[in-house]
């Protein structure tokens, strides 16, 4: 068998620091609070473990607003805390991935702040700072968080670009010393020891000149500008940098966060033959629940779509690339809440969802608490939501005149927010998370569903992905086999097989809570139960499957020599 690099045959395990385990009790989640977790990482069996970022920041976009690129933000620990993390990680036989944010910075960063104080300051070039036009921001580009991407600075008389919240300036890569402090920090954390990057919302990078107004939003003078700074040529060129500067050298795997990508320029960014990135992680496969772009217009989810979405992503990118997997992360409300069933079958609805998405070709992500069935935290009142996105779209919901009651029911649906309530470690105050006061409120069925009780419970979410994830490693079927839909219209059905030359896989499993009856594709029948939420699965002597609700099963079958 052809022999996987690292992070092929891999589990990552995503952690949110701040949400995940506080060690001091201050509240916040810290460094130690995940080393002091790791022997529990270690024990789902994954191999990487990916920390988002502990960076100096104000926190104006969970982190991904940072001041200082080089140190650990106080309230995460310190250096020293740092190093024993990795440290601890790389003991237990694991690799440490860290989060890079490279298309902007803080407003409160030492560059921007020189930037403002003078316009001849070198740093000014750091950023993109344009001349309003008709008295106007320079174009009318919409912010991702909502609102213009323009922000004036009266002192200067100019507006600097911001593709996210006010608070986070884009750098310039057009600017060569841009480009050298940014390999400077990743050969900062590289000398650390850390193992890869994730690069945060990195296919932005290049922003046409000119910044050409686009077509205004219903009810907005501001329009959805991707085309104008999603995946332009020269992004190729810095990733190109990047490999052979650093990540080459040192032989540190990538993965990017990349959306509104075509074909070519997917394989052009993943290909091996062209060495730019090790993995694609295509965040935009699970806007299938949702009107287009806007999360906060929620729609049931298509599954023929999604499973379109993915069919297609596996085809394009099979020899060609290497695909992130994933269901949710600190971005995504909860995988069971959003597409299973948080209610009577929330264990069950779980497991399915595993077993649907980790036999794909492709690298999984585990997001803390996906492993236990975590839900959505479902508060009661708008004041326990903090991520800027969910306030900015809370305040332009009530100034359309929308109700708070509306608004609480969308966040608790929707929010990132969702993602990011503390883990729940056991039934104690603040759900085991912390002993003091928690920064955001544990959810509202933690003394159910939390780590210890799911660790005494054999049937447990917890240590079905346990087996999940180590019956599928090293299987030649999962590593390298093809990928083929069937029944791709079927709007409960989400069935799979992949074919490699040694073996061949079918993963069978019903999205719904009704029984669902299928024929058991030729060839697996007798195959090899590898998995499953059920128990043997139900098959008449016609050899059609009845599946229970939620079911979700793995069969594997020797090929022919
Ligand atoms: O997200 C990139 C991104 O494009 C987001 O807009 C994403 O679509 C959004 O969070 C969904 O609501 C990354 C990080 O994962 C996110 O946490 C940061 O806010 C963002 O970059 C800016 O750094």
């Amino acid at each position: 068998m052809r022999q996987p690099k690292w992070w092929q045959d891999a589990v990552v395990y995503q952690v949110y620091p701040r949400s995940f385990y506080d060690a001091n009790g201050d509240g916040v989640g810290d460094l130690r609070g995940i080393t002091e977790k790791l022997d529990y990482i270690a024990s789902l069996g994954v191999d990487v473990v990916w920390s988002c970022p502990f960076f100096v920041s104000p926190w104006a976009d969970g982190g991904y607003d940072i001041a200082d690129y080089r140190a650990v933000d106080p309230a995460f620990g310190t250096m020293e805390d740092f190093e024993a993390l990795v440290a601890g990680v790389h003991a237990r036989g694991m690799k440490f991935v860290m989060d890079f944010v490279g298309n902007h910075t803080s407003d409160e960063h030492p560059w921007f702040q020189a930037a403002l104080a003078d316009k001849n300051s070198p740093y000014h070039d750091y950023y993109t700072f344009r001349p309003g036009k008709d008295g106007r921001e320079p174009s009318n580009w919409a912010s991702i968080f909502g609102g213009s991407a323009w922000e004036y600075v009266p002192a200067l008389d100019e507006y600097y670009l911001h593709l996210f919240a006010k608070k986070q300036p884009d750098l310039n890569w057009e600017n060569p010393q841009v480009v050298e402090e940014v390999l400077s920090i990743l050969e900062f954390w590289a000398d650390k020891g850390v193992d890869g990057y994730r690069l945060d919302a990195i296919n932005y990078l290049y922003k046409e000149p000119g910044y050409p107004d686009v077509e205004p939003l219903p009810g907005s003078p501001y329009g959805f500008a991707t085309a104008h700074y999603a995946n332009k040529p020269r992004v190729h060129e810095h990733f190109r940098t990047l490999r052979s500067r650093v990540m080459g050298p040192r032989g540190l795997s990538t993965v990017a966060e990349v959306a509104y990508l075509d074909d070519e320029t997917a394989r052009g960014y993943a290909d091996p033959a062209r060495g730019e990135l090790d993995m694609l992680y295509l965040f935009d496969v699970l806007n299938v629940d949702q009107q287009g772009f806007d999360k906060f217009s929620p729609l049931p989810l298509d599954l023929p779509r999604f499973k379109q979405a993915l069919a297609h992503w596996q085809q394009v990118l099979h020899g060609h690339g290497w695909l992130a997997l994933f269901l949710g992360n600190h971005d995504q409300p909860r995988a069971v809440s959003r597409f299973g069933d948080e209610g009577r079958y929330r264990a069950r609805s779980a497991k399915m969802l595993a077993n649907a998405m980790y036999f794909l070709q492709g690298t999984p992500y585990l997001y803390q608490g996906e492993e236990l069935g975590m839900t959505n935290p479902h508060y009661t009142s708008l004041s326990q939501f903090k991520d800027v996105e969910a306030l900015d779209a809370l305040r332009a919901g009530l100034a359309r005149g929308e109700s708070e009651q509306h608004w609480l029911e969308l966040l608790n649906a929707r929010s990132r927010d969702c993602g990011r309530a503390p883990f729940s470690w056991n039934d104690g105050p603040a759900a085991g998370f912390t002993a003091g006061t928690p920064w955001m409120d544990p959810c509202a069925d933690a003394a159910q569903i939390n780590a210890a009780a799911e660790e005494n419970d054999p049937d447990s979410v917890l240590n079905f992905y346990r087996t999940l994830i180590r019956v599928r490693k090293g299987r030649p079927s999962v590593l390298w086999g093809r990928t083929d839909f069937l029944v791709p219209e079927d709007p409960d059905l989400f069935v799979y097989t992949r074919t490699a030359e040694e073996e061949a896989l079918l993963s069978v499993n019903n999205f719904s809570g009704e029984e669902r009856h299928f024929p058991l594709p030729q060839g697996f029948a007798g195959g090899e139960l590898l998995l499953s939420n059920c128990g043997a699965p139900q098959l008449d002597e016609e050899g059609v499957l009845t599946l229970r609700p939620w079911e979700g099963f793995v069969l594997l079958r020797k090929q022919q020599p």
